[in-house]
């Protein structure tokens, strides 16, 4: 409710900018493939007639719920119930499935006049071709709309476009799962990865062995602070835990449905397991030991034992996620497993002989290949984190490249599947988006807005046959240093935006500077009043820097639409209640003085920047 408020709020007081009409892609994330600007504009009142071929669609719905949000009651009719031609109305919006026009897979066309806004897409086509739409509106502050005249014709660059998030670290409730599917859904992305289980928490119910949550989705305590350092042995004394019901399952499956997203879940195997062991310790190599559900980071020793009784169990607990998710793929993890159990297990060394295996590593294979007939004998197909290369897979497995590109290439190369993931290239979304100091605690690493821009999924060294195996790209938001939501959409935010159009756009339509200083300060100002938390860029102008100067002009410009920068010359930290500028700052530095100018960016509802220092000496 309170979010349907706030979006309310959006259209009645914010103001499209003059940078977002002078923009070639009129504000649009990701860019579109093609797009010719028209002049004028469709008003959208109370009298636009809206006709579909398609009532039942979920663009046809999203579009229903649109307009109630904003006050608008026009009702959408169903085509085949009107004698008229609606082609041939004034005021008129046309949602079209069914026409001639070839349009590639989730491609839509949508052309907006002065007289008429038509739209045609098929499948999902038609739901992103209408994000693309509610992305060009402009309040007028009125009980109307406007949308400026344009031909857009787009279409993905690839067919998967994930977004993971981790619950197991760190629990998240359905309110914010389906949040975050809403953001998801705006920015076309149509995956959500989501990694339900691991050594801190198990966090779906599975009926038939109630322990999995009962015990497993209960820690006792948490790790304070970073992984290593000064707090490396201190834990908060707090219980955390929580899981979701087969009922909330469904719930949110069918939600992110309704928004064109496939849920793919994730259930760790065979490392990352303990919360699972602790539940039913007869899953691991010593079923005497007392274990406890994690409550540090990092890799534990303990994982499953690749028993009969381990596979039986995990059959059971498969049977039920393929009942609940509709998902093709299953993610079945495979990533970090230690092979000291294994190797000291005495099962485990007759199995490894039995089955001519190399070693405790063909251990692993023999356990991925196990869990892989079992789901592909039920109609699905694997996907796992790259180390599932390193024994042999069924053809139809996916591999998620997480250490770099390399697996990826490896898999590619085999003719598999392949979603890039690479920490290294940005997309690790736990990973810092600056190296300022004012950055909150995060597992360290560097992931600016820029670098995940400029990621590329397909590598050169494939050829063309092998690059039709990139199936697109993800980013990962591993939750171990982040606890809430509100920091979890600061991780997000804006850095998914940047992700959505390395998944989307065609690298020849890719411009961060248009990307960087119009649309994410565009795109910030509609989220923060849609209820998102986000990270606020320091302000455009300005860096960290010493010089030697007598005078010095910035060009001090916010990076969200109606945010302020407030400086201070006076070597105090800036607020709200000092000076602020858009535009040309002249700083004057006195002969044998220095002056350090501090900038601070504070949106409408009090975010802030980094504050960023420049200092100027004149010597
Ligand atoms: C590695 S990525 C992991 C996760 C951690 C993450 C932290 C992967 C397959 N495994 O268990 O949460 O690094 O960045």
């Amino acid at each position: 409710m309170k979010y349907i408020l706030v979006v309310c709020m959006v259209l009645f007081f914010a103001q499209q900018s003059s940078a977002q009409k002078s923009d070639p892609y009129l504000g649009i994330v990701p860019a579109p493939n093609s797009i010719k600007k028209g002049k004028g504009a469709f008003v959208l009142n109370a009298e636009t007639s809206i006709f579909t071929d398609s009532p039942n669609h979920r663009a046809v719905k999203f579009l229903a719920n649109y307009l109630k949000s904003k006050g608008l009651s026009n009702s959408i009719v169903n085509m085949s119930n009107v004698s008229n031609k609606p082609a041939s109305l004034k005021n008129t919006i046309l949602l079209l499935t069914n026409f001639k026009t070839p349009l590639p897979r989730e491609g839509y066309e949508l052309m907006v006049s002065e007289g008429q806004i038509l739209l045609q897409g098929r499948g999902s086509g038609l739901f992103y071709g209408l994000q693309s739409l509610l992305q060009m509106v402009e309040p007028t502050g009125k009980a109307s709309l406007t949308i400026p005249c344009a031909i857009i014709k787009d279409y993905p660059r690839f067919a998967y476009r994930g977004m993971h998030l981790d619950v197991s670290r760190h629990f998240f409730d359905v309110a914010f799962i389906k949040k975050y599917l809403d953001v998801m859904a705006m920015y076309k992305l149509n995956n959500f990865h989501w990694h339900l289980t691991d050594d801190q928490g198990w966090r779906l119910e599975i009926k038939k062995y109630p322990n999995l949550t009962k015990v497993g989705s209960m820690r006792a305590q948490t790790k304070v602070g970073g992984y290593k350092g000064a707090l490396s042995d201190v834990f908060d004394n707090v219980p955390h835990g929580g899981f979701y019901t087969q009922e909330q399952v469904k719930e949110i499956v069918a939600y992110a449905q309704d928004r064109c997203i496939n849920v793919i879940p994730e259930i760790e195997m065979p490392g990352h397991s303990m919360a699972a062991i602790t539940a039913y310790p007869i899953m691991s190599c010593n079923p005497s030991k007392t274990y406890k559900v994690g409550e540090n980071w990092g890799v534990y020793n303990d994982v499953l034992c690749p028993s009969d009784t381990t596979f039986n169990m995990l059959g059971h607990i498969l049977d039920e996620v393929i009942d609940m998710f509709p998902s093709k793929m299953i993610h079945i993890g495979g990533d970090e497993c230690p092979k000291e159990m294994w190797k000291s297990n005495e099962f485990c060394q007759q199995l490894i002989r039995d089955s001519a295996l190399r070693d405790e590593h063909g251990l692993q294979s023999y356990f991925i290949r196990r869990i892989e007939r079992y789901l592909n004998d039920r109609g699905r197909s694997i996907i796992g984190w790259d180390e599932i290369l390193e024994g042999g897979l069924a053809p139809n497995a996916t591999v998620m490249s997480w250490r770099g590109e390399t697996g990826g290439i490896a898999a590619a190369q085999l003719g598999h599947n392949v979603i890039m993931t690479p920490g290294s290239e940005g997309l690790y979304f736990d990973h810092a988006q600056s190296k300022s100091d004012q950055e909150p605690l995060s597992i360290g690493g560097y992931a600016p807005l820029s670098k995940t821009y400029s990621y590329n999924p397909v590598p050169s060294v494939l050829n063309e046959a092998q690059q039709v195996h990139i199936l697109g790209v993800q980013a990962n938001l591993w939750t171990e240093y982040i606890a809430t939501p509100a920091k979890a959409e600061y991780m997000l935010l804006p850095r998914m935006l940047a992700l959505a159009e390395v998944g989307w756009t065609p690298t020849s339509q890719k411009d961060f500077a248009n990307f960087q200083t119009v649309r994410i300060p565009h795109h910030l100002q509609v989220l923060e009043a849609m209820g998102y938390n986000f990270r606020v860029p320091e302000s455009m102008g300005i860096e960290d820097t010493t010089f030697n100067t007598a005078n010095q002009t910035f060009n001090l410009e916010p990076t969200v639409e109606g945010a302020k920068v407030h400086y201070t010359l006076d070597g105090y930290t800036p607020t709200q209640n000092d000076l602020w500028s858009s535009g040309n700052l002249d700083v004057a530095v006195p002969k044998g003085k220095k002056i350090q100018v501090q900038t601070i960016v504070i949106t409408p509802m009090g975010k802030r920047s980094n504050i960023v220092k420049a200092t100027l000496q004149n010597d």
